[in-house]
């Protein structure tokens, strides 16, 4: 039964003064929206790069691939004027995009620069935890050799306890591993998300940011980012022609959120998740991608103009999930 208008009015009226006492801290957004859709982050050209590169490695021919990759603490840019104290491989988050082709061997070596120990954990890889994604304590190193078995996107990172902290401080990366018939051609992007929980650091260095543990608890990121930095294919696009196949490896290094991966005013032709040789999806408008998952997106934007590329998630895309892909 509705419910009459004048004890509508009645009801609020009567509501205990508690309910409407000082606003939470953090209000919605009231502004203007801004007159394009998605319009989270501001929009900028494809005039200069973005700082941090996104279009995949070319598929490489080597059968052999030497890695050779060092950690060190560093500090990086995870949002404009934002500095955070990272645990890095080779000094970067991410790190190197890694580019194999199936029976491809990696013969790896990990140096530990770093104040404490560490180690890599190859999701691409099928070996014995206990014998390669061991500890490397610092000023020492590791070697291994695994072979590439299973096409797809993956995700690489330090497994070393707590391996919340350690991929939460910037320890993941991609390895693409290529079917041994390439895939058709098209423009491709590598895209690793991941969050943020930061605080003001200790003593005189607290304009750089450090790990929130609480917050990290609670699930309640600072930034969630493409490629280690907040927004950073919105004000720096990536760009693509009309008509052309685009293919997003999108890998979720997390730690804790799934990515609602979806190109609005796209739908994607195919998806293949984690190593499937063949499409998992198609037609498809958004896909989930797991914490510590990769799927490959194929999309083909017909008409000019701006697609942003989010995760549906829309607490992060606010928080930085958000990207341009700019047709002309
Ligand atoms: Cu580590």
């Amino acid at each position: 039964m509705r419910t009459p208008f004048a004890l509508c009015i009645l009801l609020f009226a009567c509501t205990p003064s508690t309910d409407r006492q000082a606003p939470a801290k953090e209000e919605a957004p009231t502004a203007t929206p801004a007159n394009v859709s998605h319009g989270e982050a501001p929009v900028g050209t494809t005039a200069t790069p973005a700082p941090v590169e996104a279009a995949a490695p070319a598929r490489s021919t080597a059968r052999l691939h030497r890695v050779r990759l060092e950690m060190l603490d560093t500090v990086v840019t995870i949002a404009e004027g934002v500095r955070y104290r990272a645990w890095t491989f080779a000094g970067q988050v991410p790190g190197p995009v890694l580019r194999v082709t199936v029976g491809d061997t990696v013969d790896f070596t990990l140096v530990n620069r770093a104040m404490m120990p560490h180690s890599m954990d190859f999701h691409a890889a099928e070996v014995a935890p206990s014998r390669a994604y061991v500890n490397v304590m610092p000023k020492d190193s590791l070697h291994y050799r695994w072979v590439a078995k299973v096409s797809g996107a993956f995700m690489y990172h330090c497994g070393t306890a707590p391996a919340a902290a350690h991929i939460a401080n910037g320890m993941y990366g991609a390895v693409i591993v290529d079917p041994a018939r390439p895939r058709p051609a098209a423009r491709e992007y590598v895209l690793v998300q991941s969050e943020f929980y930061t605080m003001p650091g200790a003593g005189a260095d607290s304009a750089t940011r450090t790990l929130d543990w609480p917050k990290f608890l609670s699930l309640a990121p600072d930034q969630v980012t493409f490629n280690g930095r907040a927004a950073q294919y919105a004000s720096h696009p990536l760009p693509a022609k009309s008509g052309e196949l685009v293919r997003f490896y999108v890998v979720n290094a997390g730690p804790n959120r799934v990515s609602a991966f979806h190109v609005v005013g796209g739908i994607f032709e195919r998806v293949f998740m984690d190593g499937r040789s063949v499409p998992t999806l198609e037609g498809v408008q958004t896909v989930n991608v797991p914490v510590g998952g990769g799927s490959i997106f194929e999309v083909r934007p017909t008409e000019a103009g701006d697609y942003p590329f989010v995760s549906h998630a829309f607490a992060d895309a606010t928080k930085g999930a958000i990207g341009i892909l700019k047709v002309e």
